[in-house]
């Protein structure tokens, strides 16, 4: 993209985390930058001869929304374990059963490259096609070196010949593989020593991720994987509290974490300590519907802090199989409480946060030509429809 020039659009900016509209707005990008915001009626006549224009007719625009939490490269899905759920059976139960999160890494290593990049990419466009321009994708379903570097690959490579970014987490760490149960920590070792200095080495994560839980990794194994990510230059990021309270989130926060992601179980204790390092507060609506949880992440504590909170869809087989962004807008209002504005900066400014990106999700000039056009005035109907708004149009400033 040259030059793009958009007015008599409805800005939602998302500057200083609100909508922070413009009525009647222009926006100039040049070069994939934004090169001026302001009213239609101060756009210099010089600037629209060069520019590609388009007039919006009074039609919404926003930052190209950002999904900051998926685990989107899998293969198969976990249908019967619904069915079983819907039965009875816990989420834990099932894991515990080496179903769960270990049936996924089976037919994920049994998939071949092309049929798990078709799967995912399927995925993958299912989001972009609701105005999402940057995905986070997390390893976690191959739970052995080669394993997971091939997920992360996979999921760089999935940014060939579409017009999203995506930001690569190597979540080694996400439960212990069965050949490796009661050995937990000679896991962890394998996660320390080896997936994390070949991820950085190769330049295939962005972050670190791990889970911790009861079911999963405990705080003394978490810390120990993110010693490791520190010592290679990585940033951590951490699935905390999502089942119980395991103080994930100060344990993140102590290791200045992009992110705390879920936190159900949430203390005043690690709201404070996620206030105090800067860490992000990813909310995961779809996981908590899906699962039937009943205990909601302290959204009050959060905003009365001044937690930044973004909103993810979780994509994952096990408890989230979803690509719907703009539902968990929805979910985010419905179920967790949040106001439609607070659910926006959550998939725009905040999910830049959470992925440690400073050149998205906010329109203003120098930041990337990363927006998407709706055909719609207010900015809360993005979270007011359950789920599968569509833009007219994005640009991602390529
Ligand atoms: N928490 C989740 O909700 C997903 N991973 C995690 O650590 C579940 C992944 C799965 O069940 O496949
Ligand atoms: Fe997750």
């Amino acid at each position: 993209m040259k030059e793009l020039l958009i007015t008599h659009a409805r800005l939602a900016t998302m500057r200083g985390g609100r909508y922070s509209m413009i009525e009647d707005g222009a926006l100039h990008a040049k070069d994939g930058r934004i090169a001026w915001v302001g009213p239609t009626s101060e756009v210099a006549s010089a600037r629209i001869s060069e520019a590609d224009a388009l007039d919006a007719h009074g039609a919404l625009v926003t930052p190209g929304l950002i999904d900051c939490h998926t685990h989107l490269v899998y293969a198969g899905d976990r249908a019967k374990e619904f069915a079983l759920r819907l039965q009875g059976a816990t989420y834990a139960e099932i894991a515990q059963a080496g179903g769960g999160i270990a049936s996924t890494v089976k037919a994920t290593r049994e998939a071949s490259d092309a049929d798990l990049t078709t799967q995912s990419g399927r995925r993958l466009d299912a989001l972009a096609g609701e105005g999402v321009t940057t995905v986070e994708i997390k390893s976690g379903y191959g739970q052995h070196l080669e394993g997971e570097l091939r997920c992360l690959r996979i999921a760089r490579g999935l940014a060939a010949g579409r017009s999203v970014s995506i930001v690569t987490t190597l979540l080694g760490a996400h439960a212990v593989p069965p050949q490796f149960k009661g050995r937990a920590d000679a896991y962890v070792d394998l996660v320390c020593n080896e997936m994390i200095p070949a991820a950085a080495r190769e330049k295939l994560a962005d972050a670190v991720d791990a889970f911790c839980e009861g079911i999963a990794f405990n705080p003394q194994q978490v810390r120990r994987v993110f010693e490791a990510a520190a010592a290679h230059g990585l940033p951590v990021k951490l699935h905390a509290d999502q089942l119980s309270n395991t103080s994930g989130a100060a344990l993140a926060a102590e290791f200045g974490a992009l992110s705390a992601d879920h936190l159900e179980y949430t203390d005043a204790a690690g709201v404070a300590a996620m206030k105090r390092a800067g860490t992000v507060a990813v909310l995961l609506p779809g996981a908590f519907h899906f699962l039937g949880e009943t205990k909601r992440p302290p959204v009050q504590l959060l905003r009365e802090r001044g937690v930044p909170m973004a909103v993810a869809t979780d994509c994952n087989p096990g408890t989230s199989p979803t690509t719907s962004l703009t539902l968990m807008l929805n979910f985010a209002c419905t179920l967790f409480g949040l106001t439609p504005e607070e659910a926006l900066c959550g998939a725009t400014c905040h999910a830049a946060a959470a992925l440690g990106l400073k050149d998205r999700g906010v329109l203003e000039a120098g930041r990337r030509a990363d927006l998407a056009l709706w055909d719609l005035g207010d900015p809360a109907a993005l979270a007011y429809a359950i789920g599968g708004k569509r833009p007219v149009m994005v640009s991602t400033g390529q």
